[in-house]
């Protein structure tokens, strides 16, 4: 019988139990740190988890992530040589991340901060300018699984949109840049910037000074990455200069975000706690099973991350 361990700290395990036995009647849940006899354990699925885990699983297989992003395992997290990394693809934490992205840039779009503003003081004020969604350009930043779907939605919605990518891609009605080169021709014609990298090396801080300045002036900036793609301070200064209208941040540096930190009471910043979108039990175990049954049956797994590469 498989046995699979199960780590999170924010999914609790009942509905991934059940979602498990429904697809995979046979396979063991068990939940950490109940770890049991470790050499029956050959597959992880998990988030956060501790440094040393996988070097208590002699006869692991394969470890899943229970997110798209993988910083969370790659930090500081000994994987054991040889043993697969398989990254979350869920259609419902892709839809998620397509509604945040499309319902941040129709806030902006349509004002709607100004006009909450204006609420909270009884105005009745309806002469603001108010641009068509084909007037505005949107960008996306990572044109992958994810962004790929936000870039879609947010050109079904009327927007002129471009992604950007490390290779070239080609997406009905998706303007395409890719690599280092065209990064500055990109962002000079994003005036909605939607940030949907993975975290790595390269990517850490791609949201700086230098390259927001690149926006048009009056750009706003929907950060769903990670909170390290984006350099806060830089940000907090350019809102100030006036060079970038507004922000909807999902993700930061130190999460929680920390009581004192100033995007908390920033009037041109939307916070939101890390929750654009959740890995859902009911469509994600799809993924997992049908990898625990590739690997059962020696076929070829899907989603395995370059660990090289970082995503
Ligand atoms: P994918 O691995 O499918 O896509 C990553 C994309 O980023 C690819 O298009 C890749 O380009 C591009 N990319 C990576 N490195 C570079 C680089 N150096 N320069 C240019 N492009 C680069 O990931 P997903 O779409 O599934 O997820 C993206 C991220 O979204 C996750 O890593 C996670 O951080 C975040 N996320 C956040 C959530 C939230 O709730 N806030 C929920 C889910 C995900 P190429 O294809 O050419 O290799
Ligand atoms: C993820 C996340 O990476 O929820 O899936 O952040």
């Amino acid at each position: 019988m498989p046995v699979l361990l199960f780590k999170t700290e924010f999914a609790s395990l009942p509905p991934w139990q059940a979602a498990l036995r429904e697809r995979m009647p046979e396979l063991e849940v068990r939940l950490w740190p109940a770890l049991g006899d470790a050499a029956d354990i050959e597959y992880a699925l998990v988030w956060k988890p501790p440094p040393d885990l996988f070097s208590a699983l002699p006869n692991l297989k394969v470890i899943f992530s229970l997110g798209a992003g993988l910083d969370h395992l790659l930090k500081g997290v000994y994987l054991p040589p040889g043993v697969p990394v398989v990254r979350m693809q869920d259609s419902a934490l892709t839809e998620g991340m397509c509604e945040y992205a499309v319902y941040m840039a129709l806030r902006f779009l349509r004002r709607m901060a100004v006009y909450e503003a204006q609420q909270r003081s009884r105005e009745w004020r309806h002469h603001l300018p108010q641009p068509r969604a084909c007037e505005l350009r949107a960008g996306v930043l990572g044109m992958g699984v994810i962004g790929r779907a936000v870039a879609g939605k947010l050109a079904a919605m009327g927007f002129e949109v471009a992604g950007w990518s490390r290779t070239s891609k080609r997406v009905a009605d998706v303007q395409n840049f890719h690599g280092a080169g065209q990064l500055q021709a990109f962002l000079e014609r994003s005036d909605i910037l939607v940030c949907v990298l993975p975290l790595t090396e390269a990517t850490r801080g791609i949201l700086d000074r230098a390259r927001m300045t690149r926006l048009p002036r009056g750009a706003f900036i929907i950060n769903i990455g990670r909170g390290e793609h984006l350099v806060e301070q830089d940000l907090l200064e350019l809102l100030e200069e006036g060079h970038i209208a507004g922000a909807a941040l999902d993700v930061f540096a130190a999460e929680p975000l920390p009581d004192e930190h100033p995007f908390w009471r920033h009037p041109r910043i939307t916070v939101t706690p890390h929750n654009a979108s959740v890995t859902n039990p009911d469509t994600a175990s799809a993924h997992v099973v049908d990898n625990i049954r590739r690997a059962m049956r020696g076929q070829p797994l899907t989603s395995v991350v370059d660990l090289t590469r970082g995503y």
